[in-house]
């Protein structure tokens, strides 16, 4: 029954997209080419594997206790494929480093190499799942306030050797998957109060950059992300926006846009058009800031609509990968997965199903009154049925028809852990 409602809003949407020119078979192709790197950390509170775990640190925080968290790799796999089979389409998983299979072993960042993380690649070919990757440099004893740009040699090094091991990490993932691993690298970096180094800390990072970059490592591709302050380094952050944006431009390098880490009236959305004509490609972190870069779920908001609406507008689809970075504790965490996964491809369904060509010819023709109609028309054109289309067509419950399985998985899985 549901399944005939669906198909029938389906097709009366195809007829007036088609109006506007719109082709929505080509839409629904489209959307099963769109790949999310999901993240792994949602379903532990960015806790992690290592023997040594200390708490969060870095100037993130997760705030709340909602029982069933993830508690070791074989309860974080069966969360992450609980979420993907209600998520259609096919994704990546983009693990942190503390995320190795350490098999009870204490192995300190300094160490840590890639056959620790073999049982993921294993585990990545088994369920078509290809993998990203990320150094991690906070919640560690080196991890202090600076860390790359800590002007101790010692702590320094500890540092560039570890981000060097993983970029050899996520180069074997690359090869083992045949498909380049994204690594990201985001380092806290910063100060409480204020400084009078700035240039000195910020000469530091860009050397240590650097040296982690010097080796060539063809299967996976260096992306760096910065932010405005993290909790506790509220006066300065080594690594602003405008560093990884000028060293990526400078030594082509991908920028990761957090689109929680900008100052509360900026856009993320308009930094799509500004950086990619002179950096390669761009990596997304879809998040949503409540007031501060407060990781809450990502939402279908105005915000990350005009996020991919930009990029769509761009035609620069093929050049940005879409990575999600949020952590509630407070909410069912694979409720929590699903959801903001979810939210992300409807944004790029109305991204992909608006009319940005025949909008386009209107705003240089001069017809702004037309342009500024059509736009806000689109607002309420049928795109959730081509969404749930897309979901009915994935075999993957369509609208609130997820929320019962994610129940059922609380009280079988979560619940009991
Ligand atoms: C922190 C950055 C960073 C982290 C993850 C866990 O503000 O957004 O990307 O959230 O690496
Ligand atoms: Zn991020």
């Amino acid at each position: 029954m549901k399944e005939t409602l669906v198909s029938r809003a389906y097709e009366v949407a195809r007829e007036r997209y088609a109006e506007v020119g719109i082709d929505t078979e080509r839409v629904l192709s489209q959307l099963q080419d769109f790949h999310l790197s999901m993240h792994c950390w949602q379903a532990d509170d960015v806790i992690g594997f290592e023997v040594q775990a200390g708490s969060l640190s870095g100037g993130i925080q997760t705030t709340g206790n909602y029982p069933g968290r993830a508690r070791n790799i074989d309860e974080l796999r069966q969360d992450i494929l609980a979420a993907k089979r209600l998520i259609p389409g096919t994704h990546r998983l983009n693990l942190h480093e503390i995320y190795g299979d350490f098999q009870g072993k204490a192995v300190d960042r300094d160490q840590v190499d890639a056959s620790y993380f073999q049982s993921w690649i294993e585990w990545g070919r088994e369920n078509d799942t290809k993998l990203d990757f990320n150094s991690t440099s906070f919640s560690h004893p080196k991890s202090g306030n600076l860390t790359l740009a800590n002007p101790d040699e010692g702590i320094r090094r500890f540092w560039i050797e570890h981000t060097r091991r993983c970029r050899d990490i996520a180069n074997a993932m690359g090869e083992a998957q045949q498909d380049p691993c994204i690594m990201n690298l985001w380092v806290h970096d910063g100060c409480k109060d204020q400084s009078v180094c700035h240039s000195l800390y910020r000469s530091l990072l860009k050397q240590s950059l650097d040296e982690i970059f010097a080796k060539p490592q063809p299967m996976m591709k260096d992306c760096i992300e910065g932010k405005v302050f993290g909790i506790g380094l509220e006066s300065f952050t080594v690594g602003s926006h405008d560093f990884y944006t000028a060293y990526a431009a400078k030594n082509n390098k991908i920028l990761t846009i957090d689109t929680g880490h900008y100052h509360p009236t900026e856009s993320p959305a308009d930094k799509v058009s500004a950086v990619l004509p002179f950096v390669p490609e761009l990596m997304l972190h879809v998040s949503r800031p409540v007031r501060w870069d407060s990781d809450h779920v990502t939402l279908m908001d105005d915000p990350t609509l005009e996020l991919f609406q930009e990029i769509v507008r761009a035609g620069a689809t093929e050049r940005v990968h879409y990575g999600l970075d949020y952590f509630d504790a407070s909410i069912n965490r694979i409720g929590a997965y699903v959801t903001g996964s979810r939210a992300a491809q409807r944004c790029m369904t109305r991204a992909l199903l608006e009319p940005a060509s025949s909008i386009a010819r209107l705003e240089v023709e001069g017809k702004g009154f037309q342009a500024l109609a059509t736009l806000e028309e689109c607002k309420s054109m049928p795109w959730s049925a081509v969404y749930d289309e897309f979901c009915l067509r994935n075999d993957v419950p369509v609208g609130l028809d997820f929320i019962p399985e994610v129940e059922k998985y609380e009280r079988e899985v979560t619940s009991k852990r």
